[in-house]
């Protein structure tokens, strides 16, 4: 391996532990908990693994435990920091006892089914702490929901004497570790599964997940590109950035790094589905932006965009949750089809009539992107939907319109950009590095005193990491059942941007001063090695959320 002199000198940085976890430590049971939602069906589809107490982890006495074989998944999209994840696993592991063994299952869900493994050592371990990617053992999107997938887990683990599983994931692979859980339970099959809560998206969280990690250095990450693009704007003065923002669904990566940068536009899905918004409400809103920015001798400016808006546009969400499960239940056909005019056309007999009209009103590039496959849980890929170039052909359709109506002197160019890929597999910063050695570290915990169904859970984390409180969440407190497929699902409940959250309420309190008047803020690169200000900040979202 090949490493560059940052690497080198990260390689030496050594993770901040909660107290707690710094020595010997036990246990504490809280109360029982309920799901979030629809308690009666999650209890009786999760006999064994629903309302199990919340657990807190305290310095304690030292307990010994026969040696184990661990193993552990990387599920779903790339987040910084679940090298970390491994590495404070196997750190914990062997604390506990010497002779215990982290085997890495590869390429995601599908390595356990498929015995596809390696066994992590110190050695290869040591290569990757503190660095970002997935690549230690890569990861996948498999989706594992059939019976002979879970009887074919079972038979591998047994062969290679591996009792507990550690799936590190989002809230579709943590409701997929849970189903695990229960499984093996009833079964008897003594395999514990434990979830870690990752996803730049950062809609894994809740009362007792404060967030999930990769945000903090992914948006810190997106929020240095903004604000290089906003210097560049600001210098030239003669483009308007339109910039999307991966975080499928929930606009938290949009909304943070809007905090951070101060941009003239942002638009937040969950506002726009609340005041049940169509697309011309969004257009209309930034050609306003534009026309007055003008009249300032202000022709450029940054947009940012989430990349789940479309979803969140009440016609859009209609269409789009039709053709989910029309999609579902004609794939094969539409796929015999060669042209995407001819699958336009097919599609568009499937719809209800009101939505077939919105459908063939879309351009037809955009509306290929809504027929493209969906992911192994049903969610469209909006990754993949340039709602960035849509949103620039409209303005600058009725910008033109405007001119001509001596509504608008100025000038639009448009430049479109994407940012997810650049952020997902960044070096971890300090909080993300810090945080993810916890998270992993509190799963061997949990492993070692039997646990099942139990997410990791590192809390208080705006205080310094000393104070952090460590512990385990059973999976089910946090599922309620929504339609996926076309067939209703026990899933995690997705956090949205809350509209009366203090996030959001300072950035609407700001956000027509930054649209008039350029007041951007450029970040700059995170910064790994100075003073704890600097290098070990967390992200504006957190510090708003938790200011009394
Ligand atoms: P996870 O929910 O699995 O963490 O993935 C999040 C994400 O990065 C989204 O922001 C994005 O829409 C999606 O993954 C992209 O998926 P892919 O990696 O398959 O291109």
């Amino acid at each position: 391996m090949i490493k560059s002199p940052l690497q080198i000198a990260r390689e030496s940085y050594v993770p901040k532990l909660p107290k707690s976890l710094k020595g010997a430590v036990r246990m504490v049971e809280g109360k029982n908990t309920e799901s979030v939602a629809d308690q009666a069906e999650i209890k009786e589809m999760f006999p064994n693994t629903y309302g199990m107490p919340i657990l807190t982890l305290e310095a304690g006495e030292e307990k010994s435990t026969s040696s184990v074989n661990v193993g552990v998944i990387l599920s779903g999209g790339q987040a910084p920091g679940g090298h970390n994840v491994i590495s404070g696993l196997y750190d914990g592991l062997k604390k506990i006892n010497p002779e215990n063994k982290l085997i890495g299952f590869l390429g995601g869900p599908s390595g356990l089914v498929e015995k596809q493994y390696v066994e992590l050592t110190s050695g290869l371990i040591d290569n990757y702490r503190n660095t970002g990617g997935f690549d230690i053992i890569g990861s996948g999107r498999t989706k594992l929901e059939e019976v002979e997938q879970f009887d074919k887990a079972i038979e591998n683990c047994k062969e290679l004497g591996v009792t507990a599983i550690v799936i590190i994931g989002g809230d579709d692979s943590n409701t997929n570790a849970c189903v695990l859980a229960e499984y093996f339970y009833q079964k008897g099959a003594g395999i514990q599964v434990i979830g870690v809560p990752k996803t730049i998206d950062g809609d894994l969280k809740n009362e007792m997940i404060e967030t999930s990690f990769g945000f903090d250095t992914a948006c810190k990450v997106y929020s240095e590109l903004i604000g290089n693009i906003q210097r560049d704007a600001n210098s030239a003065k003669k483009y308007w950035h339109f910039i999307k923002l991966m975080g499928r669904s929930a606009s938290h990566i949009g909304l943070e790094c809007a905090l951070q940068t101060q941009p003239n536009v942002t638009i937040i899905s969950e506002e726009v589905e609340a005041k049940q918004q169509t697309l011309d409400d969004v257009v209309s809103y930034i050609a306003g932006i534009v026309v007055k920015r003008a009249q300032n001798g202000d022709n450029f400016g940054t947009v940012l965009i989430p990349e789940g808006l479309v979803e969140f546009i009440p016609a859009m969400k209609k269409l789009i949750s039709e053709l989910n499960e029309m999609l579902a239940h004609h794939e094969e056909e539409i796929n015999k089809f060669d042209s995407n005019k001819e699958k336009r056309e097919f599609v568009a007999t499937k719809l209800s009539a009101e939505l077939a009209e919105v459908f063939k009103s879309l351009p037809n590039s955009f509306a290929n992107q809504l027929m493209l496959d969906r992911d192994p849980h049903g969610n469209v890929q909006v990754s993949l939907i340039e709602t960035e170039k849509l949103l620039i052909d409209m303005v600058k359709a009725k910008v033109k319109k405007m001119k001509k109506a001596g509504e608008f002197k100025g000038k639009f160019k448009g430049q479109p950009h994407f940012f997810g890929y650049e952020g997902r597999c960044a070096s971890p910063g300090n909080f993300d590095s810090d945080y993810c050695y916890s998270l992993g570290y509190t799963a061997s915990v949990l492993i070692r005193d039997g646990k099942t169904g139990y997410m990791a859970s590192v809390r208080n984390l705006t205080a310094p990491a000393e104070e952090w409180i460590a512990g385990g969440v059973p999976v089910t407190m946090m599922m309620n059942m929504e339609r996926r497929h076309g067939k209703m699902k026990p899933v995690i409940q997705k956090a949205l941007v809350k509209l009366d959250g203090k996030p959001f309420k300072k950035f609407a309190e700001m956000r027509e001063e930054w649209a008039l008047n350029t007041q951007y803020v450029y970040p700059g690169p995170i910064q790994y090695f100075g003073p704890a200000e600097v290098c070990d900040n967390t992200t504006k979202t957190l510090l708003l959320e938790q200011t009394k």
